[in-house]
């Protein structure tokens, strides 16, 4: 048994980015083994976090990093997905719910499929796990993974300055128990993991 750490940091694309640099290196990416996969996806988004943190040079460093990312996380299927659309007054979930509450347990990879419903700038974070590029036209677009970190509730919300008190935060439930890693919590009868 081994104790997988759960670093769970943001990964994310403008959509436009994320095509341009599928073309680009599809051929070179092999995926034969998925969590050998999230190992790499993991490494990756650690390295990532002191990167957006440090100057310039390594910011685009970062963004290589990022495009390399989205391509492998293009082969992995999320287990849970989800899409909001961004509004000053709240996140609108798939059945027009304002800021639904997102359920998924620790270390699933988690994908946001983020749209802008209104000329106006929004994003979205959850801090220490996941932050969006800007969305700063109505109708643009972008995806945001990431590995689910370690079991608790999480704020997600709009970063930009006075959108969150505006009504655009909501929460994210990681729950314990990942059923691969056999953590002594029979927990997962729903087999979500049989993927
Ligand atoms: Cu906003």
């Amino acid at each position: 048994m081994h104790s997988k750490k759960m670093l769970a940091i943001p990964i994310l694309l403008l959509v436009a980015l994320l095509l341009g640099a599928c073309t680009a290196t599809e051929a070179a990416v092999s995926v034969t083994d998925v969590e050998q996969l999230r190992q790499q996806i993991t490494t990756l988004q650690s390295e990532l976090l002191g990167l957006r943190q440090e100057s310039q040079e390594l910011k685009q460093q970062a963004t290589y990093q990022q495009r390399v990312l989205t391509v492998l996380l293009m082969r992995v299927e999320p287990d849970v997905s989800t899409a909001l659309t961004a509004h000053i007054r709240g996140f609108e979930g798939d059945e027009g719910m304002k800021n639904p509450r997102i359920t998924v347990r620790e270390g699933e990879l988690v994908r946001v499929n983020l749209a802008n419903g209104e000329p106006m700038m929004h994003d979205f974070v959850i801090d220490g796990m996941a932050h969006s590029s800007h969305l700063e036209k109505a109708g643009d677009a972008t995806m945001v993974v990431f590995l689910a970190g370690e079991a608790g509730e999480y704020t997600y919300y709009c970063s930009v300055p006075g959108h969150r008190q505006a009504g655009m935060e909501g929460v994210l439930v990681v729950e314990p128990g990942h059923a691969e890693e056999g953590m002594g919590m029979p927990m997962t009868e729903s087999g979500a993991h049989s993927h």
